[in-house]
């Protein structure tokens, strides 16, 4: 069966007829955040003391993480067996290149697919789309879209990537439309949907959990909360493969340790001068970089220290400095 929504006191799984709640075995639930059950996954499901119960999970395949929020360093899991991910932004004033390549990066390295939507496009534009096609090179053409997410005939182009046999996760800030695809690709209001706010298009947080659903043409579909804080991993890898136009101007700087500041011959800052790489991009670039750096050191040293001291240990010292998780 899959996983199609998790709750506090268990989970709800499909078995591709039936929708059912399930409890989860103890044993699962202990596990390391990464290795609890989660939306996405494919479990084998028994009867025990006549309740459904998750036994065991399936190896999985594309998998979406995150950091989770707080002191700690923490991996979350946010989905797992996913083909696509379907990153969703409005053009109305929470429009953000920033937060776009953000969740991009979180992407990177998995074998998932990003694709961005920019929403409500019945009412806004002003050149976002272009702004978007300008300051996020790496993705291709095809991937990106400008949509009225309320009304089927533009969601529909979105429908040929959601065949039989795929799984997209919408991600994206609160308000931006996830809902409103979901249920305008399901064809009926499932998920609820709320107003943004006037002063700043904000969301109010409407959808409060992950739900799977499955679209009449065949595929499933991720339904997420809109994140508050989309943290990076300890991954630079993930930094890279965002930013590999940047990474090969860099191949060119004069030192291979160049760090595109004022070092003489500095092929990276050489294309700012040029107009061929923005400013902007290369600004967000070292601060993402440094942000995945900073994650993995966090993460390098709790390793060590919970080697040294123990998890308990680890755990009474964060409550000492007051930060709980
Ligand atoms: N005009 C227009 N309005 C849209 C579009 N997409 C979403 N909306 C509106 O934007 C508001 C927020 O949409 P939701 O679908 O609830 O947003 P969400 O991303 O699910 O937000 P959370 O569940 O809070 O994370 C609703 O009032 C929608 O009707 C669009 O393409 N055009
Ligand atoms: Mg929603
Ligand atoms: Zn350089």
């Amino acid at each position: 069966m899959r996983i199609v929504a998790q709750h506090r006191d268990g989970v709800e799984v499909h078995d591709g007829n039936r929708l059912m709640r399930a409890r989860v075995l103890p044993k699962l639930k202990s596990r390391s955040s990464e290795e609890r059950p989660c939306v996405g996954d494919f479990a084998f499901v028994g009867v025990r003391a006549g309740e459904q119960v998750v036994l065991e999970l399936l190896p999985r395949h594309g998998v979406l993480r995150r950091a989770a929020a707080g002191e700690r360093y923490a991996v979350q899991l946010l989905a797992s067996n996913i083909d696509i991910a379907i990153i969703v932004c409005g053009m109305d004033r929470d429009f953000s290149v920033k937060r776009i390549q953000r969740y991009l990066t979180l992407v990177a390295g998995s074998d998932i697919e990003a694709m961005v939507v920019l929403s409500k496009a019945d009412q806004h534009d002003g050149g976002k789309l272009q702004e978007a096609r300008r300051e996020l090179p790496g993705l291709a053409p095809e991937n990106l879209l400008a949509l009225d997410l309320r009304h089927e005939n533009s969601a529909r182009q979105l429908l040929p990537r959601l065949a039989r046999g795929t799984t997209a996760v919408v991600l994206g800030s609160s308000g931006a439309g996830k809902s409103t695809l979901t249920n305008t690709l399901l064809g009926q209001a499932l998920q609820r949907t709320g107003a943004t706010r006037q002063s700043d298009g904000r969301g109010r947080h409407t959808t409060v959990h992950r739900q799977l659903v499955r679209l009449p043409s065949g595929g499933c579909l991720i339904d997420t909360p809109g994140l508050r804080e989309i943290k990076l991993l300890g991954d630079e890898e993930q930094v890279a493969e965002c930013f590999d136009d940047i990474e090969s101007m860099a191949a060119n700087c004069r030192f291979r340790d160049c760090a595109h500041g004022f070092e003489p011959g500095c092929a990276v800052r050489a294309s700012v001068a040029a107009g061929t790489l923005s400013e902007v991009r290369l600004e967000h670039y070292f601060k993402l970089a440094l942000e995945a750096q900073s994650q993995k050191i966090k993460a390098v040293v709790q390793e060590r220290m919970r080697g040294r001291l123990g998890d308990k240990m680890l755990k009474e010292a964060s409550k000492l400095r007051g930060k709980p998780r």
